[in-house]
């Protein structure tokens, strides 16, 4: 398997020189920050990442992530432009040496944390979830800022687009992807490339809003639409392993072995009994996650694609984007090259 590493830009305090030094790196998993969602990357911006990375010895084949617009989850009628944008897009990437790009369909808000920087006993910093925080929240009354939510949209524009995701509902969300994944996985294969969906995080509804990505079952419906490598998954252990329901072991075997796991997000998190959640080290014991197993799973079932570690603590005084400091993501990516070495796994590097 290829060991990646995601990378925000120039503007990323963590840089290249310092990412190509952690143990087996191989790839950049970055993406365009410089268009609105729903248009076309620049060829120029690609390219300039591609350059970028291979001067520092290291390879620019994952996105992530290339937004898709709310016109488009909630098919709206300039979709059809947009998705136009998307594929031409994807083309694009693919020019450059792009093998997988990835994406997601969660209605408005990306992620949802109450707090980016919650202190453990050992003075490490945190993303978490608590309910105890969220509770008494209503977007639909209250001008409410969580963080990692999109700043751009007003109260208002919020709740038009949560009382639009309202009236069309889980089915309606499900017909919009599907009339998405319909026009662009096509065009993925063509060029080469593997769609990556990245599951809702945390994968069940907030503030009513649906979601769908979440479960076995809706991930076997989700892949079922388009039957093909290309349409692949992008299996985050944190986001599907916040929900208890979820076996992560048994889902990455068994869609590691239907090859259709084109990228694998690895990091634990500890569910708390109230179903809250935070973000733990990468080591099994600091949370809910067997990460031995989860590799053993990847392991045995030939997987050959990409994977990173996700999120890390603020450790060692470290300051920066939460959740992707230097630090602890390299501790994390030492961690999984010495589960894959011990489990008889092979990682790919660069000649
Ligand atoms: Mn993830």
């Amino acid at each position: 398997m290829k060991s990646s590493f995601r990378w925000y830009g120039d503007d990323d305090p963590v840089k290249l020189w310092q990412i190509r030094q952690i143990p087996g790196m191989r790839s950049i998993v970055s993406a365009v920050y410089d268009v609105k969602p729903g248009e076309v990357w620049p060829e120029e911006s690609i390219k300039h990442i591609a350059d970028e990375c291979r001067e520092n010895g290291l390879v620019f084949d994952v996105v992530e992530s290339i937004p898709v617009p709310e016109e488009i989850k909630l098919g709206r009628p300039d979709r059809d432009r947009m998705i136009d944008n998307y594929c031409e897009s994807i083309r694009r990437c693919a020019k450059y040496g792009v093998k997988v790009v990835t994406y997601n369909f969660m209605p408005v808000f990306d992620w949802t944390r109450t707090q980016l920087d919650k202190k453990a006993a050992d003075g490490s910093t945190s993303l978490v979830m608590y309910w105890d925080q969220l509770k008494g929240l209503d977007p639909l009354k209250d001008d409410i800022h969580l963080p990692g939510w999109d700043t751009s949209y007003t109260q208002e524009e919020v709740r038009d687009l949560i009382n639009a995701y309202g009236k069309i509902g889980e089915e309606g969300l499900w017909e919009n992807l599907a009339y998405f994944l319909k026009r662009v996985v096509p065009v993925a294969e063509e060029v080469g490339v593997k769609m990556a969906i990245h599951p809702d995080d945390p994968p069940y509804p907030i503030f009513g809003l649906p979601r769908i990505i979440t479960c076995e079952k809706n991930l076997d419906r989700m892949l079922s639409i388009v039957d093909s490598p290309a349409n692949a998954l992008c299996l985050c252990t944190g986001s599907l392993g916040s929900s208890p329901k979820n076996d992560i072991p048994a889902m990455v075997g068994k869609y590691a072995g239907m090859n259709r796991i084109a990228f694998m997000h690895i990091r634990n998190v500890k569910i708390l009994p109230d179903t809250s959640f935070e973000e733990a080290g990468h080591l099994s014991r600091n949370g809910s996650l067997d990460l031995n197993a989860i590799v053993k799973a990847l392991v045995d079932n030939g997987f050959d694609g990409y994977f990173r570690p996700d999120h890390g603590r603020m450790i060692w005084g470290e300051t920066g984007r939460a959740g992707y400091g230097l630090y602890d993501r390299a501790l994390g990516s030492a961690y999984l090259n010495g589960l894959i070495e011990a489990n008889g796994g092979t990682i790919e590097t660069l000649e």
